[in-house]
């Protein structure tokens, strides 16, 4: 457990209210349940029952002779093979709820984004022409689908990577077949007595987790865009102050934005206003957790309550009705701390139910009549609520960049394009850019790492994007705002003032990683930068991870060509060999490295020298932190500090 625990200060006092109320939060809970040290390294086998066997102190094989070096990337590949159908069956469900539109079976969605769904028909060979929305929604939705139960040939979208990277992976024979069948293989191989080479399991690694980077997430990235909206800049705000004393409380936790978009026209709905108002509220006041939360802010500018570890806290402040939730990253825990209070948990995915909590499955042909249930579920438990407690922290926040975005506000409708930002690395004004991402895990402090790597990065010119986790605590830091430049190098301010952006870019939620990989295709094809996304100076960084989805997410990052490094600690640290394998190994391979470095000061170093290392092999200037002070001509005085910022968002009356 880190010394400290948080530096969020409304974290900070719900976590005293807590503790002070004998509530057990995830907090807690670290203090007291140490990591199993032999789990911790990867060196535990229980891949059957002849152990589970601890390889440790003199133990160095398994009951089967299974090698250290064995059951560590039996491990590794387990969970990124796990993190990997996660994100794909996220991607089947949207393509389940696209062709329910377009069979008119889910009557309370449209198809809002036309332009994003023929995008999306090209890359999967549909026709377009001459067709209606209907049509392109059916054929979409089927040909997705058939892209997870492919058993031959390559995932479609495989060819969107630059043609250099596809050679590689077909060379390494990692491109992926069917999203489904990369999961399957990766559990089959690592049985007891089946794939048994360290080596040889860690390129399936690769893989399982290109079907997901190029498969499984794009693809609930795009449906999710075209079903809901393409992401275009939105501000609105976040932490604890954003819950309404007088207003019925809603939160929306977990990953998909299905409900959550119903739920959004439930809130105005003038019949159950008027019911919250027999009630005795002003309001219903809707707002999201982790990525469902991201999910609403970046389309909608729903504000957001907070991360992984503010989940259960939220619910401690006594201010919650009721939080709806549908998979993904729902700690158990929340139930229980729920139970101290009035707060009803709902479930409403087919796959999810958690003992205690209320039960209503979603149905996409009922979509808005279930919503509208929910609320009022939430509007019937409002008069419950007693000795609510809600910190007065709230901040700004602007968010919702897609790849779309980011080439239009490069030169507009008929000019967009990437050619500045690659002109903007090349002359050194940015010096790279970095993707720092993932989760919250209480064995560092919280928000900790996630903020000083994005600070130090941001001084240093290098242009952050961020999602999940990491982009929830940048938006409680006021790094998502255009006005605090006060962290930004001289370089990097200057391109950002100039084009109206925040220095740290909210791309949205963990499947929106996918958004990342598109950006780096168009920065490796514009030109000027090499040819491949590993010539490019750019990294990718989770400083918090936990979640298996994480280190998949890390592995086809790594498989696209860009360099990660992740914080906290090793899931291999027991073996050197894996340990160089991903590394050194998959450098070799495929031009990119993944590293475990629990010290962010040395996160920030390797990061940089990577960057400076990628512009030196490309033959790009020096970067120089001070080429630029001249021409930022927009000196500290002239735009809001970071504690002015502060200052004013440290308030709710102010917003
Ligand atoms: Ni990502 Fe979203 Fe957060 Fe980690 Fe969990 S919410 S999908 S896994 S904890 S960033």
């Amino acid at each position: 457990m880190a010394e400290r625990k948080t530096i969020d200060p409304a974290v900070i006092e719900i976590l005293a209210k807590a503790e002070a109320e004998g509530i057990s939060t995830a907090f807690k809970r670290a203090e007291t349940t140490k990591p199993c040290p032999i789990g911790h390294e990867g060196n535990c086998c229980s891949n059957c029952f002849m152990g589970p066997c601890r390889l440790t102190g003199k133990t160095t094989v398994g009951v089967c002779g299974a090698t250290k070096e064995t059951v560590s990337a039996r491990n590794l590949a387990r969970h990124i093979a796990a993190g990997a159908a996660a994100h794909g069956d996220h991607g089947r469900n949207m393509a389940f709820t696209l062709l329910a539109v377009a069979q008119g079976k889910a009557p309370d969605y449209k198809i809002k984004d036309e332009k994003k769904l023929r995008k999306i028909a090209r890359f999967l060979n549909v026709p377009v022409d001459g067709r209606t929305t209907e049509e392109l929604a059916l054929d979409v939705g089927t040909v997705a689908l058939s892209e997870f139960g492919r058993q031959e040939g390559e995932l479609l979208y495989v060819r969107r990577a630059p043609v250099k990277r596809q050679q590689i992976w077909r060379q390494l024979g990692i491109t992926p077949r069917g999203v489904d069948r990369e999961v399957v293989e990766t559990m089959h191989r690592t049985n007891m007595g089946t794939d048994q080479d360290a080596e040889h399991l860690m390129l399936q690694s690769l893989r399982v987790a290109l079907s997901d980077g190029w498969g499984g997430s794009m693809l609930a990235t795009d449906i999710s865009d075209a079903l809901f909206g393409t992401l275009a800049p939105v501000a609105t705000r976040s932490n604890f102050g954003i819950l309404k004393e007088n207003e019925v409380n809603i939160s929306v936790h977990g990953h998909e934005p299905t409900l959550a978009e119903m739920l959004v026209v439930a809130v105005s709905d003038p019949e159950l206003l008027d019911y919250a108002k027999s009630k005795g509220a002003e309001g219903i006041n809707l707002m999201g957790m982790c990525c469902s939360g991201n999910e609403l802010l970046v389309r909608h500018g729903i504000p957001i309550v907070g991360n992984l570890l503010q989940t259960d806290l939220a619910i401690a402040t006594g201010a919650i009705e009721l939080v709806v939730v549908d998979y993904q990253c729902i700690m158990q825990g929340l139930q229980s701390v729920a139970e101290h209070f009035h707060t009803k948990i709902v479930t409403t995915s087919p796959k999810v139910k958690i003992t205690g909590a209320t039960h209503v499955e979603f149905e996409d042909h009922n979509a808005y009549e279930i919503a509208k249930q929910i609320v009022r579920m939430a509007i019937d438990n409002y008069p419950n609520r007693k000795g609510a407690y809600i910190p007065d922290i709230v901040d700004h926040v602007v968010a919702g960049f897609s790849h779309e975005y980011i080439a239009y506000m490069q030169g507009g409708t008929y000019r967009e394009s990437f050619r500045p930002l690659n002109d903007n690395i090349m002359n050194g004004r940015i010096r790279g850019a970095a993707g720092v991402v993932g989760c919250n895990n209480p064995r560092v402090t919280h928000d900790d790492p996630h903020i000083e790597i994005v600070k130090e990065l941001i001084r240093n010119d290098v242009l952050v994007v961020t999602t999940g986790c990491n982009a929830i605590a940048c938006a409680k830091q006021g790094l998502l705002t255009p006005e605090v430049m006060d962290y930004a190098g001289p370089g990097l301010r200057e391109v950002c003032q100039v084009i109206g952006i925040p220095p740290v870019l909210h791309m949205g939620s963990c499947v929106d990683n996918s958004r990342i990989l598109t950006v780096l295709t168009q920065c490796a094809t514009e030109g000027g930068l090499g040819e491949d996304i590993s010539d490019l100076p750019v990294a990718g960084v989770a400083p918090e991870w936990m979640s298996e989805k994480a280190l998949c997410i890390g592995a086809y990052c790594v498989a696209s060509g860009v360099h990660t490094i992740f914080g906290v600690g090793s899931p291999v640290g027991g073996s050197q060999e894996v340990t160089r394998l991903i590394n050194e190994g998959w450098t070799e391979k495929v031009g990119a490295g993944l590293e475990f470095e629990p010290d962010w000061h040395k996160i920030v170093e390797k990061v940089l020298a990577h960057i400076d290392a990628k512009r030196r092999a490309l033959k790009l200037e020096e970067y120089s932190p001070t080429r630029y002070v001249k021409s930022a001509t927009y000196s500290p005085g002239d735009y809001l500090s970071f504690e002015e910022f502060k200052r004013g968002s440290y308030s709710r009356a102010s917003l």
